[in-house]
């Protein structure tokens, strides 16, 4: 299997992330790709390369114009005022009660306006990062087009939590969104996103809410107890034309082993295979592991060699995008266990 990665994404690395009122060392750190790509190497039979270039306008395919500017000027705005000894981030909110939405001329309140929460802090290299990683999606959606079966797509920063015109939750441009659009518009007439991150991928059901061509479904933490909280509950269930083309699989904390998730995956495929996708896009979380430091799933490595094989029994194109995750020692393997089993059933 081909994999899409670029040094780039090293670029961004944020300091810190506030949990329980302290300042942590950020979770989502360049380390977690090296892990990644070791893993990779050591099992064998992946073929790691650069992805293709692009100009930033596939990103206004899914995003605001006026946001995809703003992440690109934010730091120069944030440095003018407060110079480079700290990363850009938010302090404040525009909730959708009482305040007005319009934006502000002041970097603080924009980073307040394109925010939903305080994790996605912007540092000087930021951009070019977040540009590599969309590069890699958009070159694995090519490869699906011209001819691979799978691909998976190494990409930093993640990107599912990205709405239009909001970042959050360590996501800046909606990756899985952007290949998942790049394969709509070379034709593919139906894509369906499987998004197994442990966090619901909220940017990516916003993006597609009201579409019947691109489905999304989502297994995830019960949003009543964990990130991002007020949205991903089961009646969400798409608007418009898109009613019945979004699906969310909440499942809880605490007791979600195997026996809860396998069935829920079940699920999952049995509506993708409904539905008639042409290609499969997977938000490729593995923060559902028993042991990642910020979630509450308690699935272990053979559970994901498990989760790939029923992937790939779908034997759909498909195009894996790289999530979250933050044991970072078993990360790698873990990752790997997926594309394994994957490759094991699909070929
Ligand atoms: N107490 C991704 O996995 N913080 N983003 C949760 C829980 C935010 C996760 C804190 C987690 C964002 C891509
Ligand atoms: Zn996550």
């Amino acid at each position: 299997m081909k994999v899409i990665y670029t040094d780039k994404q090293r670029l961004h690395r944020v300091k810190y992330e506030f949990l329980s009122g302290e300042p942590t060392p950020c979770f989502e750190k360049p380390e977690r790709a090296d892990m990644v790509l070791n893993a990779l190497n050591q099992h064998g039979g992946f073929d790691v390369v650069e992805p293709k270039t692009y100009s930033t306008e596939p990103m206004t395919w899914v995003h605001t114009q006026d946001y995809v500017d703003f992440l690109q000027s934010a730091w120069s705005e944030w440095e003018a005022r407060y110079g480079d000894e700290h990363d850009a981030s938010p302090y404040c909110f525009v909730s959708p009660r009482y305040l007005r939405h319009r934006i502000p001329k002041d970097i603080e309140g924009k980073l307040g306006y394109y925010s939903f929460d305080m994790t996605a802090a912007i540092t000087k290299t930021s951009f070019t990062a977040i540009h590599g990683a969309m590069e890699c999606a958009l070159t694995g959606a090519d490869m699906l087009m011209s001819g691979e079966t799978a691909a998976f797509a190494l990409c930093r920063p993640p990107g599912h939590h990205a709405a239009p015109d909001l970042m959050g939750g360590y996501c800046y441009i909606n990756n899985a969104a952007i290949a998942a659009e790049s394969l709509r518009r070379q034709g593919k007439q139906k894509v369906a996103i499987l998004d197994i991150d442990y966090h619901h991928g909220n940017g990516t059901q916003s993006i597609f809410y009201d579409r019947d061509d691109v489905l999304f479904v989502s297994i995830h933490g019960d949003p009543d107890y964990d990130y991002p909280h007020y949205i991903g509950f089961d009646d969400e269930c798409g608007e418009g034309k898109g009613e019945g083309f979004n699906l969310n699989l909440p499942l809880p904390q605490g007791k979600t082993d195997w026996s809860l998730y396998g069935p829920a995956l079940t699920t999952a495929l049995a509506k993708i295979a409904e539905f008639g996708a042409e290609a499969l896009v997977i938000s490729l979380g593995m923060d559902t592991y028993e042991h990642d430091p910020i979630s509450f799933f308690k699935l272990n490595r053979r559970d994901y060699q498990q989760m790939g094989e029923q992937i790939g029994g779908l034997k759909l194109p498909t195009l894996f995008v790289f999530e979250g995750g933050y044991a970072v020692d078993d990360l790698g393997h873990n990752t790997v266990a997926v594309l394994d089993g994957f490759q094991r059933v699909h070929g």
